[in-house]
């Protein structure tokens, strides 16, 4: 059975994610595109072969639309998936679920008052070889149980929209999530440290931060962000055990001598360094969509913990405190199904 995709925000992820569905991935059809841009909700429409629809509850309520894509801004992604989950239809939002944990806890709430899952949160990183690799490795014991996480998340350079709190809910939201799957445990308080700021930066930003999380098993998870590095986009993931040590490896490259030199690229945005997974991801979903199992990837309650976790994580930068994070309990609906 081919999934019919409708796909609400056909900016920038919403129209790689359109031509994911229609070039990359089987089983699945782009038939609905709409955007509060016309123009552009056509164009993405036009390319896909879809039509535009004018707004996202019409696109939800159509009946050829099987599964929905929410790609618009993050303050709109509560609605639209509220919306899905109204009409029963399996939804894959991308980061943040919602902006706030109220919002995140209606989504979390209506999805089980349904009685399956029906939502999945785009953290694409869970689908990214070397982190399950990492994963793999963690799960075997090889290394003990894990005491230590250092990680970096450096980007070359931000727009002057990029805020300071971006970090945390833009950025840092990356490594939560994944560093909550990789070691099966709940980030339970953050502290935030602010170094020298560079000289690279846009005045107003605090760049880089470093964000200090602790987990309920008092595992320590060091995160450097730092989104005016210059030399490139990369990502860095170490965690260090009882008896070892498992790396994140860096994405291959050839390594060329030349001119006295042994050097190797350094990727330059993370639209390269994560298109496998993100591939993987839709992949993964669609096959989820068509067996009607319900999703197994990044759960509702997922997107809830990490929007609060972030927005912890922007209350420990603004009163620099250490700020316990206040989750609520996992309904039992949580414990199974999902990706863990
Ligand atoms: P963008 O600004 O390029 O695109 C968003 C689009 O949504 C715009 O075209 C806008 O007109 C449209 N839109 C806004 N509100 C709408 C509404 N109510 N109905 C229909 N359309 C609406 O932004 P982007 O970079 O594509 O990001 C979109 C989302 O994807 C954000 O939530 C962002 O955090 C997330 N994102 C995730 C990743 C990732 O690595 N997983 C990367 C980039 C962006
Ligand atoms: C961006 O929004 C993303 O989601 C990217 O994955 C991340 O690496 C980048 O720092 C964010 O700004």
């Amino acid at each position: 059975m081919t999934v019919r995709v409708g796909v609400i925000g056909a900016g920038w992820i919403g129209q790689d994610h359109i031509r994911r569905l229609t070039h990359v991935i089987t089983g699945a059809e782009v038939v609905a595109v709409t955007d509060i841009d016309t123009a552009r909700a056509e164009e993405a429409a036009a390319a896909a072969g879809a039509r535009a629809v004018p707004t996202g509850a019409e696109l939800i309520a159509l009946p050829e639309v099987d599964a929905v894509v929410v790609t618009s801004w993050g303050p709109t992604h509560a609605e639209h998936v509220l919306g899905a989950v109204a009409a029963g239809k399996p939804v894959f939002c991308e980061k943040p679920l919602a902006t706030s944990a109220e919002d995140c806890l209606e989504i979390v709430e209506a999805e089980m008052a349904h009685g399956r899952r029906l939502v999945q949160v785009g953290f694409m990183r869970r689908y990214d070889a070397g982190y399950r690799q990492m994963k793999e490795v963690l799960g075997t014991g090889e290394i003990g149980a894990p005491l230590m996480v250092h990680c970096a998340h450096r980007n070359p350079t931000v727009p002057e929209s990029y805020t300071s709190r971006m970090a945390a809910l833009d950025t840092a939201v990356h490594e939560i999530d994944v560093l909550r799957w990789l070691l099966d445990d709940e980030i339970v308080s953050v502290q935030v440290l602010t170094p020298r700021a560079t000289g690279n930066r846009h005045p107003h930003l605090k760049d880089p931060q470093i964000m200090l999380f602790e987990t309920a098993a008092g595992v320590r998870i060091d995160l450097e962000v730092f989104v005016n590095c210059r030399y490139g986009y990369d990502i860095q993931c170490e965690a260090v055990g009882e008896t070892g040590v498992v790396r994140l490896p860096d994405p291959a490259a050839v390594g060329v001598r030349s001119a006295a030199r042994h050097s190797t690229a350094v990727l330059q945005d993370w639209q390269g360094r994560f298109t496998d997974a993100f591939d993987e991801e839709f992949r993964e979903w669609i096959a989820a969509v068509q067996a009607g199992t319900g999703p197994t990837g990044p759960s509702a309650w997922d997107g809830y913990a990490a929007t609060v976790i972030t927005n912890t994580t922007v209350e420990a930068l603004e009163s620099g405190r250490i700020v316990d994070v206040h989750l609520k309990d996992r309904p039992a609906f949580h414990t199974t199904g999902d990706a863990r």
